[in-house]
């Protein structure tokens, strides 16, 4: 048994097959091990960022990974594109900064949307609004937003005028972890700069010298800050679908749901039936017409995903038996 090598580090990017790991040991270059590798059915069981993997350290710095430890939480969307894989953005986090420009285009859908995949993620939404020396309405802005934030805080921050930021240190304690997503061009890396300064610097050089190139944010990356706390910077999503928004959406969605309750009848779809509290809430100003659409929209795209990923089981447990006959054929 040489078991008694294996080291413990955590996945700080990732880079086609091959994943960086911050150890006690000093960082590492890592693969799967070939016996890992075979046994992965679902791009979500490989390692993502923010995971804390079992390693054995080899020579020059390049280590090989034997398993993911268990995840505390992730951040998840459904992969891009037609397939029905759910991608892992970032886990083991404790709180997901999602990031809104406070500019022209404040998105509230958008928003909603992250939240929705936050209250799925395990870990704590907090809003930060962006770019507030670019703002005269702040006060507005603000009451528009918490017409979706469900009573998660809401920080306006300038990384210009450094003005807000201290009031995100709460966040940032030592052993935290941090996730900032939200839209390409919000401002995400210049805050995750604006919190590093001098430490994130330093980590660039590292990386420079091994010539990865200077730092632009194409994928996901994990800093750990001077103060001990985790950060993880994410590249924009273009495309943001709900993997699986079962639980999500009663949070998010709970005024609704509680109206809902309220119906004459059990089975109401709120359309023309008597006694509709949906629809007399909309009709007296109590619920508002666009919030109801945009929970209609979020959950029909939750159950058609929903179909879609049964689907992939069921595939995936007939290619298993399937190659079990096979076995079991070739054995006789
Ligand atoms: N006015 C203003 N512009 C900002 C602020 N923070 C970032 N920006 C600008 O917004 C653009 C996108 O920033 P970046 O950090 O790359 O966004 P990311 O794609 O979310 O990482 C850049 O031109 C930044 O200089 C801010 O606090 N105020
Ligand atoms: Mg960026
Ligand atoms: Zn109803």
């Amino acid at each position: 048994m040489n078991d008694t090598t294996l080291e413990v580090g955590r996945v700080t990017s990732q880079q086609k097959g091959t994943y960086t790991l911050l150890s006690l040991q000093g960082e590492f270059h890592a693969r799967l091990t070939g016996k890992f590798y075979y046994q992965v059915q679902a791009a979500e069981e490989l390692p993502a960022v923010g995971d804390w993997v079992s390693f054995k350290p080899l020579d020059n710095e390049q280590a090989l990974i034997e398993t993911v430890l268990p995840r505390t939480s992730k951040f998840s969307r459904k992969k891009a594109g037609d397939e029905a894989e759910e991608q892992i953005i970032a886990s083991n986090i404790d709180y997901l900064f999602i990031v809104s420009s406070l500019n022209a285009d404040l998105n509230l859908n958008r928003l909603e949307r992250y939240l929705l995949l936050s209250w799925e993620s395990g870990a704590s939404p907090v809003i930060i609004l962006s770019k507030a020396d670019l703002c005269d309405n702040l006060d507005e802005k603000i009451r528009e937003v918490e017409t979706v934030a469900m009573g998660v805080p809401i920080l306006p921050v300038s990384s210009y005028e450094s003005s807000g930021i201290d009031k995100l240190s709460p966040y940032l304690a030592i052993g935290k972890t941090v996730a900032l997503v939200g839209s390409s061009g919000v401002g995400k890396s210049t805050l995750l700069n604006s919190l590093t300064g001098e430490s994130l610097q330093a980590v660039k050089q590292i990386r420079e010298k091994d010539s990865k190139g200077k730092h632009t944010t194409t994928h996901r990356e994990m800093f750990l800050l001077e103060n001990g706390a985790f950060i993880i910077d994410t590249p924009g999503m273009r495309e943001l679908q709900m993997w699986d928004g079962s639980d999500g959406i009663s949070t998010q969605f709970k005024d609704i749901e509680e109206y809902a309750e309220l119906c004459r009848f059990r089975d109401c779809k709120h359309e023309d039936e008597p006694q509709c509290a949906i629809r007399s809430a909309i009709e007296q100003g109590s619920l508002s017409q666009g919030r109801y659409m945009s929970y209609q929209k979020l959950l029909r795209e939750i159950e058609y995903s929903k179909r879609r990923a049964d689907k992939r089981l069921q595939s995936l447990e007939r290619k298993k038996w399937k190659k079990i006959g096979q076995n079991r054929n070739s054995r006789r």
